[in-house]
């Protein structure tokens, strides 16, 4: 009889909000046998942004290019905006089977694979270009890998801008101006680290819930790029934006290793090129993205203003040896900063 090895999920439970939308498409029962919902004979995917944010976008589109290379036998049901749960459960649902594909943050990975930390760094990243570079090459393809083991195929990195911090306060120009302001992150340790790092106070919180805990003032503020700043509406009530670009970190397509072993050999390559083919139609996506987000949060008369990088960078690059604990992220870290073209 074969056992077989469970993912290795850290401790954790689905919220009950989370299940109840996966169960409503008919999941409940198929998350305890284990296999993909392939409601309408179609694999299924989550993202938690809405359905016209180009995460959304490139992978519908990877899915068109599925269907079109294997003769429409293999093809794609996106559920988006967050229906069927927030990026940590839905990752935990994909790595059991109960969903095929997932787009999510390298942020919800960070607990489960530490290879995942090195491209979430803050200031590791130079520019975009550095971090396409990276991660379009064998580093890369070394952080996909990785996650295989815990049940997940990595599929390609989608791009997701800089992440800067908004609050309903004021102006931030220097850390110090953030003593005291309560931001929400994502979960993730290194996040958490990071705000602290700065003299802020760090709660983490799904996206879906960040609207509303700035508007009650449960928190004062966030951090996230400029399309996600925008879509998610938080611009409305945290009317500062502090450009302090200390994450470069991207998105991640994953599918469900259960669903995945399923395939053949030749529509595994198909499935895993037309992935890498989603890359740069995403990146199209995206700058257009970023400068129409740009210009509604900007006419929408939000405070905008620059900072002087570098003590944000001493502060927060000061954590990177908390998380930087093996020899192989430590090899990572530095052929990522041997590839700088502006010097380390
Ligand atoms: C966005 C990202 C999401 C999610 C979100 C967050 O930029 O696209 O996947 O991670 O940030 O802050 O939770």
């Amino acid at each position: 009889m074969s056992i077989r090895k469970l993912p290795s999920f850290p401790p954790h439970s689905i919220s009950r909000r989370s299940f109840g939308k996966y169960a409503a498409i008919g999941g409940s029962s198929l998350l305890l046998g284990g296999c993909g919902l392939q409601l309408s004979g179609k694999f299924t995917a989550s993202d938690t942004h809405s359905n016209d944010y180009p995460t959304v976008l490139a992978v519908k589109h990877f899915g068109k290019l599925l269907e079109q290379r294997t003769a429409g036998k293999l093809g794609l049901q996106m559920y988006a905006g967050g229906q069927l749960g927030n990026e940590r459960d839905t990752l935990e649902i994909t790595t059991f089977g109960g969903l095929d594909f997932n787009r999510v943050n390298l942020a919800p990975l960070n607990s489960i694979e530490p290879l995942t930390i090195v491209a979430a760094l803050p200031f590791l990243f130079e520019s975009t270009q550095h971090m396409r570079t990276t991660l379009d090459g064998p580093i890369g393809d070394e952080i996909l890998a990785s996650l295989e083991q815990h049940g997940l195929i990595g599929l390609c990195f989608y791009d997701s801008g800089a992440r800067s911090f908004y609050n309903t306060r004021g102006p931030i120009t220097k850390p110090e101006d953030m003593a005291g302001l309560k931001l929400r992150v994502p979960g993730s340790d290194l996040y958490v680290a990071m705000v602290k790092s700065l003299g802020a106070d760090a709660t983490p919180m799904p996206l879906d819930e960040v609207y509303q805990s700035l508007a009650q003032g449960v928190i004062d503020g966030a951090e996230n790029n400029w399309p996600s700043f925008e879509s998610g509406r938080h611009y409305e009530v945290a009317t500062y934006y502090s450009l302090t670009q200390h994450l470069l970190a991207p998105e991640v397509f994953v599918m469900s290793k259960i669903s995945w072993d399923k395939l053949s050999s030749k529509e595994q390559s198909i499935l895993r090129q037309s992935a890498k083919d989603s890359v740069p139609h995403m990146r199209q996506l995206w700058d257009t993205q970023v400068a129409k987000s740009k210009k509604i949060v900007l006419d929408s008369g939000v405070a905008v203003n620059e900072v002087d990088p570098a003590a944000f960078t001493n502060l927060m690059t000061g954590m990177w040896d908390q998380f930087i604990t093996t020899n192989k992220q430590r090899e990572l870290v530095d052929k990522i900063l041997s590839m700088r073209t502006g010097g380390i």
